[in-house]
């Protein structure tokens, strides 16, 4: 279902409201590709529809895990320390680096795998580009964690993203354990939208790419979807991928062990669900948060 003119930029979702509202039932589908439009078979495909996400050994071969960590590491000293794309913890440490696919070249090669792109292209059913990308540290001990969340929440209300049409795809670099900050997410939760209370602050990113307190749901309303929904936890060894739908509800806790949780975490939005105006904000966010501008790159990949 794509809308076009003036609908497609039509709020079906609104948040960042003055006063609790009620949840909204999602309006899209979840799978917008069948099973031959690509390598998930019609069992994957359910699951994706049913519990929101699907978790995938082996998306990385291991000879990429080594390469890519070190990769991680030469980013991290290499970035400027007042570009804006790195992000770092309370504690000073690396949190997170935005677009690692325009400084790496063997990070964009990732995006383009055949375990990757066209996983995208089947789920959204169409062709894709990357909303946005990040490498998530999650360093030993200081690594703090991800409030729980709909991703799509903050890409409506303050990137402009219209509709449940992007998919996320976390690429695991290290060990995910129980214990080392594991991603959690609540099945089936992808099915509803939560609106969140309380107004977009100017600048929003700034704080909330360290810590999200805007643009997440209030504690009876996660009460209410953790009973509903329960938690799962998302772990496994490093080139697993997990994808999930962009309003699965989601978060991680901090990583007190000495053992880092780094993934690559790739947003795939369709070509028919451009960014519009923000819906919940005074104004769009940086371009490396949100890609406005996506190219035709030469592997006739729209990055
Ligand atoms: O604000 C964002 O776009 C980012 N924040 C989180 C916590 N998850 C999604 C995304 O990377
Ligand atoms: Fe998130």
């Amino acid at each position: 279902m794509s809308l076009d003119g003036a609908d497609r930029c039509h709020d079906h979702y609104p948040t960042r409201v003055a006063q609790a509202a009620e949840p909204i039932a999602r309006i899209e589908p979840v799978v917008w590709g069948s099973e031959q439009d690509g390598p998930l078979d019609d069992h994957e495909l359910r699951t994706v529809a049913d519990t929101g996400y699907l978790v995938r050994p082996g998306t990385l071969e291991p000879n990429w895990l080594q390469p890519l960590r070190e990769e991680l590491q030469h980013l991290g000293s290499r970035a400027a320390q007042d570009d804006p794309r790195i992000i770092r913890e309370p504690s000073g440490g690396l949190r997170s680096v935005f677009e690692p696919h325009r400084l790496s070249d063997l990070i964009a090669e990732v995006v383009t795998v055949d375990t990757v792109l066209p996983v995208a292209r089947q789920l959204l059913g169409s062709e894709v580009y990357i909303h946005q990308a990040r490498l998530n540290l999650m360093p030993g001990f200081r690594g703090s964690g991800f409030y729980w969340h709909s991703d799509f929440e903050t890409w409506h209300a303050e990137d402009g993203m219209p509709s449940m049409r992007a998919v996320s795809c976390s690429i695991a670099l290290t060990e995910n354990y129980p214990y080392n900050g594991a991603l959690m997410v609540m099945p089936g939760s992808h099915q509803t939208f939560y609106p969140c209370v309380g107004a977009t602050p100017h600048n929003h990113h700034e704080a909330s790419l360290v810590r999200q307190e805007i643009g997440v749901p209030d504690e009876a309303t996660l009460t209410t979807a953790a009973h509903r929904h329960g938690i799962e936890q998302v772990t496994g060894p490093a080139g697993t991928a997990l994808w999930f739908d962009s309003n699965m509800m989601h978060g991680s806790a901090s990583n007190i062990t000495p053992f880092p949780r780094s993934n690559i975490f790739l947003v795939f939005n369709s070509v028919e669900n451009r960014l519009c105006e923000p819906f919940a904000s005074a104004a769009p966010r940086p371009e490396y948060l949100a890609a406005r501008t996506p190219q035709l790159a030469e592997s006739s990949f729209v990055s």
